[in-house]
C-alpha cells in the first residue's frame, strides 16, 4: 500500500507534520524534548549538511555510532532523508569492531557523538572506504561540527525520493557464531514493521510514551523507541544508560505508556511495584528478545491485570513477527503470527511438522532476510520461507511455542533437551533470580545439561545444588535435570539484554 516513491524518514517527520502533529512531543531525552516540527526542522538541517557540505549521495553508506538519544534518531533520519544506507552502531564497539562493520558495509561517512570518536577517528585512519568522520553533540547541546554546520541551514528540504524498494537500513547481527551478517532493509520494511506489528499489536495512539533498553543500533530497539512512536505521532522517550531503575523513573516522570524490554527488566520493576512504584500508566509491556519465563508473566498479570506482551523477532525480519496480543495471549506462548506474516514449523527433511512437535520455526511476510553478501543468505531463505534459528512447536488453535534457539537445544544420552525448558523450572524455584542453561561435552552422555544460577536467596553449597536439582526433577521429566550447577553472580548479556550462553561454554 506504499506508493513506488517513498521515504521513510520524511513519512516519520515530515508527512506527521503535515498530519497536525507538529505540536506534539516528538522525543524526550537528554533533558529536553522536542516537537515533531522541531524534529522536522533539525533533520532538513542536518540532510542539507549530508549533502551540501558532506557531499553525501543516495546509496552511500553512513554509519552512526551513538548511545541511545535524540541526536542518534535525528542522525538516522537525516541520512535515511537523503536517500543514504543507514548503519546504526553501538557505542561500546571498539574500533576493531567498528573496522570489520565498515568493511563489511564499505561505509563512506560515519556521524559519531563526540564522546566516543576516538573509537572511530582510529577505525578511520587506516580505512579504504571511510572518507570523513563529522562528530555531533549527543547531550544536545548543539556545540560539535556537524550540529554548527546545521545551525546554518535552512529548515526546508527536499526528501530524496527513494523507491519503496531501495535500501535504507543495513542492520547487523552476529548470531550465535559472533561473525558479523549485514540484513538490507527497504525504506517500506520500515514502515510495514509500525503499519502491521505497531498498529495492529501495541495500537498506538498518539498519547502514547514510549520507554525501553534496547539499543537504538538494534532493529529491535530502532523500531521499539522510534519508529514506532514517530509513526503513529506518539512520544519517544530516549535513555542513554537504559538501566531498569532509569526506565521506572522515566515511567513514573512521563507516564510512559508503551515498555520494550527484556524479562530481568520486568522482573525488577515487579519488585520495584512491591516497594510502592507507580507503574500503572504502562498498557503495554513488551517483551523479547529473550525466553519469557512464566512466573514474570504470571506475576505481571496479577499485579497489572494486563498480560505481558511476548514476541519473538529477528534482526533478519527486521522486528517482531509473532506476538501475543491483549485479547488474544496464550501463557507459555509466544501468540500467533502478525498479520500479514504466516508462519509454520518444519521437520529436520523440510515437510510440516505435525501439531505439537518440535521443529524449526519458518516465517514468511512483508519483511524478510536479504543478507548483504553473503553466502549464509541461502541457509535462511528457502522458497520463500525464512527459516529462523529456534525450535518452536505450535499447538491445535496455531499458538506458537518456543522451545529453544536451534544452538540451545541439547542432546544428552539421546535425549534432545531444551534448555529454556530447564531454565524455566529452575526460575520456578524461589532461590533462583536468574539462570542459563547450557549443554556442555561429557564423555558418557555426549553432553550434559549445565545451569549457571544467580541465587536470590540461599547459600551457594551442595545442599543448594541438591535442593535445586531434585525441584527441576519434580517439576519436568527427570533426565532434563541439570547434573552440574555452577553459581555465579551474574550470566553475560548482550545490550539488548539477551543472555549470551555461548560465552558459558568456554
Ligand atoms: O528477538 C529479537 O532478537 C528481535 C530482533 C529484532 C527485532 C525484534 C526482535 C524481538
Amino acid at each position: 500500500a506504499y506508493s513506488d516513491h517513498v521515504n521513510a524518514a520524511y513519512e516519520l517527520t515530515d508527512a506527521m507534520v503535515a498530519k497536525g502533529f507538529g505540536d506534539h512531543t516528538a522525543l524526550i531525552g537528554n533533558g529536553r524534548q522536542r516537537t515533531y516540527k522541531e524534529l522536522s526542522d533539525w533533520t532538513n538541517r542536518l540532510a542539507h549538511v549530508l549533502v551540501d557540505d558532506l557531499g553525501v549521495e543516495p546509496g552511500n553508506r553512513v554509519l552512526i555510532r551513538s548511545a541511545n538519544n535524540p541526536a542518534m534518531v535525528a542522525c538516522w533520519l537525516a541520512a535515511t532523508k537523503v536517500g543514504a544506507v543507514v548503519v546504526n552502531t553501538m557505542p561500546m564497539l571498539r574500533a576493531a569492531e567498528l573496522t570489520k562493520t565498515v568493511d563489511k558495509a564499505e561505509i563512506q561517512f560515519a556521524l559519531c557523538d563526540t564522546r566516543l570518536i576516538d573509537e572511530m577517528q582510529s577505525c578511520a585512519s587506516d580505512s579504504r572506504f571511510l572518507q570523513r568522520v563529522v562528530g555531533f553533540d549527543g547531550t544536545s547541546n548543539h556545540d560539535a561540527e556537524l550540529d554548527r554546520l546545521a545551525l546554518e541551514k535552512p529548515v526546508q528540504f527536499d526528501c530524496v525520493k527513494t523507491g519503496r524498494d531501495d535500501v535504507a537500513l543495513l542492520g547487523f547481527t552476529s548470531g550465535s557464531t559472533g561473525e558479523p551478517k549485514a540484513t538490507m532493509h527497504f525504506h517500506r520494511d520500515i514502515l510495514i514493521i509500525a503499519d502491521s506489528y505497531a498498529r495492529e499489536v501495541l495500537q498506538v495512539v498518539p498519547e502514547d510514551v514510549f520507554v525501553g533498553s534496547p539499543p537504538l543500533a538494534f532493529t529491535f530497539g530502532l523500531g521499539g523507541l522510534a519508529v514506532f512512536p514517530l509513526r503513529f505521532g506518539a512520544t519517544a522517550t530516549l535513555l542513554e544508560q537504559a538501566s531498569p531503575a532509569g526506565m521506572i523513573e522515566i515511567i513514573e516522570k512521563y507516564k510512559a505508556t508503551v515498555c520494550f524490554t527484556a524479562p530481568t527488566a520486568y522482573r525488577v520493576m515487579l519488585q520495584a511495584m512491591d516497594d510502592g512504584v507507580d507503574l500503572s500508566s504502562l498498557r503495554a509491556a513488551v517483551s523479547a528478545g529473550e525466553t519469557l519465563p512464566q512466573p514474570i508473566y504470571d506475576e505481571w498479570i496479577s499485579k497489572t491485570g494486563k498480560p505481558m506482551l511476548d514476541g519473538i523477532g529477528a534482526t533478519e525480519m527486521l522486528h517482531i513477527f509473532i506476538s501475543n496480543r491483549f485479547d488474544d495471549h496464550r501463557p507459555a506462548s509466544t501468540g500467533r503470527p502478525v498479520t500479514g506474516y504466516e508462519a509454520k514449523v518444519l521437520n529436520p527433511d523440510g515437510t510440516e511438522a505435525a501439531v505439537g512437535d518440535i521443529g524449526r520455526l519458518a516465517v514468511r511476510g512483508p519483511t524478510g532476510c536479504r543478507y548483504l553478501n553473503d553466502k549464509r543468505q541461502a541457509g535462511y531463505v528457502t522458497d520463500g520461507w525464512n527459516i529462523t534459528g529456534d525450535s518452536f512447536h505450535r499447538d491445535a488453535e496455531g499458538y506458537f511455542h518456543f522451545s529453544a534457539r536451534n544452538d540451545d537445544m541439547i542432546i544428552s544420552a539421546g535425549y534432545n533437551i531444551a534448555g529454556p525448558e530447564v531454565e524455566a523450572a529452575l526460575l520456578a524455584h524461589e532461590a533462583v533470580a536468574e539462570c542459563a542453561v547450557i549443554g556442555v561435552p561429557d564423555a558418557e552422555r555426549g553432553h550434559i545439561v549445565q545451569a549457571h544460577v544467580v541465587l536470590a536467596s540461599g547459600t551457594a553449597d551442595d545442599a543448594m545444588r541438591e535442593a535445586l536439582q531434585a525441584h527441576v526433577k519434580s517439576m519436568i521429566a527427570p533426565y532434563k535435570y541439570p547434573r552440574s550447577i555452577r553459581f555465579c553472580d551474574g550470566l553475560p548479556k548482550t545490550a539488548t539484554g539477551k543472555i549470551q550462553r555461548f560465552r558459558l561454554k568456554s
